[in-house]
């Protein structure tokens, strides 16, 4: 079928469900839909909080099979038009093999790959085991990497304290996966701005907003890594897409959704409102 309009860009996200609708592929497609974009997704896993323990994460990863089945109905349905995928936190390793094997099925422009390596309340051998399947299958297949400040420690094997340690990651990290790395140094560093750091190989810049509160909001990793694939699917540059991203999670940070949990969640909807705060009706 076809039409006169012209169509929206197709976007997809391989990515967890968070039931409160702050991370995870909420957060993605309510990216997708504000940046005009088409998504579409496929769930690795469903965490839910749990508010009887601290707010961990209850984690259940959806079968392999069924993940396959997923990524069938979505490449068969798009064959041709899906150019973009984001990879959003996957789990565990047979998680990240099924997405691997399914990925390869297909030519791909953009693959934007936000590193989720730790869930809270995960037990920690299966996480190391997560982390290395991680960067064993499914970085090499990335173009575009956006680790925290944890992820970014980990994926360069470096500590890192100052603006000048997360631009050596980023290097660091071009180097190993040979994708353009946005890293996040986000609350952890030190100072009045969240400074994050862009690297293709060629440029490097240093992106950087004044912080709102010093508090890690939720959804901000997963809003940031959709946004850049958002703007990638509609044919910014690489570096165009991190700036917009970048402003695009601060406006959402700003307008952030407090709720009964310790931690706001972000609002895909801030950069819409024009900066104004909004009151809940
Ligand atoms: O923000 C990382 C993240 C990604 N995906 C899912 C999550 C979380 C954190 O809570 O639950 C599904």
């Amino acid at each position: 079928m076809s039409q006169n309009t012209p169509s929206p860009a197709i976007t997809l996200t391989i990515a967890g469900s968070e039931a409160t609708g702050g991370a995870g592929a909420q957060a993605d497609l309510k990216t997708f839909q504000e940046l005009g974009v088409f998504g579409i997704t496929a769930l690795t896993c469903i965490v839910s909080f749990d508010p009887k323990d601290n707010w961990n994460h209850r984690f259940v990863p959806v079968d392999a099979q069924v993940i396959s089945d997923q990524l069938e109905a979505v490449q068969t349905c798009y064959s041709g038009q899906l150019n973009t995928v984001k990879l959003g936190m996957m789990g565990t390793p047979t998680t990240i093999n099924t997405v691997a094997t399914a990925l390869k099925n297909q030519e791909w422009k953009n693959v934007v790959l936000d590193p989720v390596l730790i869930c809270k309340g995960q037990e920690p051998g299966a996480a190391l085991d997560t982390d290395e399947a991680l960067k064993a299958n499914l970085l090499p297949l990335a173009t575009f990497v956006t680790p925290n400040h944890f992820e970014a420690e980990s994926l360069s094997g470096m500590t890192i304290n100052t603006v000048d340690d997360l631009k050596e990651a980023a290097r660091k990290i071009h180097e190993v996966s040979g994708a353009v790395v946005l890293a996040k140094g986000g609350v952890r560093l030190e100072g009045a701005d969240a400074v994050d750091v862009y690297y293709d190989g060629e440029t490097l810049e240093v992106l950087s907003e004044p912080k709102v509160g010093e508090v890690a909001v939720s959804g901000a990793g997963c809003s940031l890594a959709a946004a850049v694939a958002a703007e990638l699917a509609k044919g910014a540059t690489p570096l165009e897409a991190a700036k917009t991203a970048k402003k695009f999670v601060t406006e959402g940070i700003r307008h952030r959704v407090s709720s009964n949990a310790p931690f706001d969640a972000l609002w895909q909807g801030g950069a819409a409102t024009g900066g104004a705060p909004v009151q809940a009706g």
